[in-house]
């Protein structure tokens, strides 16, 4: 069976787990919140890496119902932690196609209805891999926004058409791809880049969120920029439900 057949079969038994991936305010170091990340464990207990299948979820058609199950794992895993700290957020990833067509945020809205979950405690990170309608994105992101959510473009730099769509999306932050974070100190004609990217984020009214922070002289330098939020393996890497609430309880 190829992995593409496997996977429609693993949607509809449910073979979806999610990570907690920490962001942390980078001139405190107070968790403020984390990056949700699906992991698919397979019947024979495999593990598949999510840039492998979310891709071929995408190809398939099956991305949609996959978010689904995405936001149901969320509001399970965090319902406790982000109705105790309403400072809290946890992010969740949107496809192309999410975004697009609006129903994983209607989906969204009617999921968190009754929770004790605040609109404002869940950020959407919207990919720019992948083809966005831009017309279409538009009105899904505005009614997100309206009802308390906070947007970030995410995967900045290394998309489809980001320029366009940083001008054109209705946005409140800017997520630094791990890419731009790599070049920060080394003499890659990318380093200066990710100066310039963080200059326009700035002249937007954007603010930043720096991805796969490794280094001590990456934060250092983020710091100087002022940059507002990083994650990476500085601080953590991506962790079940129990640690990353006994991470945030310990960081808060
Ligand atoms: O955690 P990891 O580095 O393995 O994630 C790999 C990629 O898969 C990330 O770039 C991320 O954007 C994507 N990804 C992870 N979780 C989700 C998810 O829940 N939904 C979507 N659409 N993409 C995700
Ligand atoms: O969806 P997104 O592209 O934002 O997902 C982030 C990905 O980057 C995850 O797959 C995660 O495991 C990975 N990642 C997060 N932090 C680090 C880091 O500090 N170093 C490296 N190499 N990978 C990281
Ligand atoms: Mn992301
Ligand atoms: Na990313």
């Amino acid at each position: 069976l190829s992995l593409r057949g496997e996977l429609a079969t693993a949607v509809r038994r449910r073979e979806f787990f999610m990570h907690y991936q920490p962001i942390i305010e980078l001139d405190t170091g107070i968790c403020v919140g984390a990056e949700s990340l699906v992991r698919w464990r397979r019947p024979d207990g495999s593990l598949v890496r999510p840039d492998l299948f979310i891709p071929l979820a995408e190809e398939a058609g099956l991305i949609e119902a996959l978010t689904d199950q995405v936001i149901d794992h969320v509001i399970a895993d965090m319902r406790e932690l982000l109705t105790q700290d309403r400072t809290a957020h946890i992010a969740i990833n949107l496809a192309a196609e999410d975004v697009s067509s609006g129903r994983a945020l209607k989906v969204l809205s009617a999921k968190l209805q009754g929770t004790g979950i605040h609109p404002q405690q869940i950020w959407l990170e919207a990919t720019e891999r992948g083809f966005i309608d831009i017309r279409r994105a538009r009105t899904s992101l505005a009614n997100a926004r309206r009802i308390g959510h906070c947007v970030a473009i995410d995967d900045f730099g290394v998309g489809y058409s980001s320029l366009q769509y940083l001008q054109q999306l209705p946005l409140d932050a800017l997520k630094i791809d791990k890419s731009f974070i790599d070049a920060i100190g080394t003499d890659s004609a990318t380093s200066p880049v990710t100066s310039h990217i963080i200059d326009m984020a700035k002249t937007l009214g954007l603010f930043t969120v720096a991805e796969g922070v490794e280094t001590p002289a990456q934060l250092a330098y983020l710091q100087a920029r002022q940059v507002e939020f990083g994650q990476g393996w500085l601080f953590s890497k991506a962790l079940p439900p129990a640690e990353f609430v006994a991470f945030h309880q310990q960081r808060k």
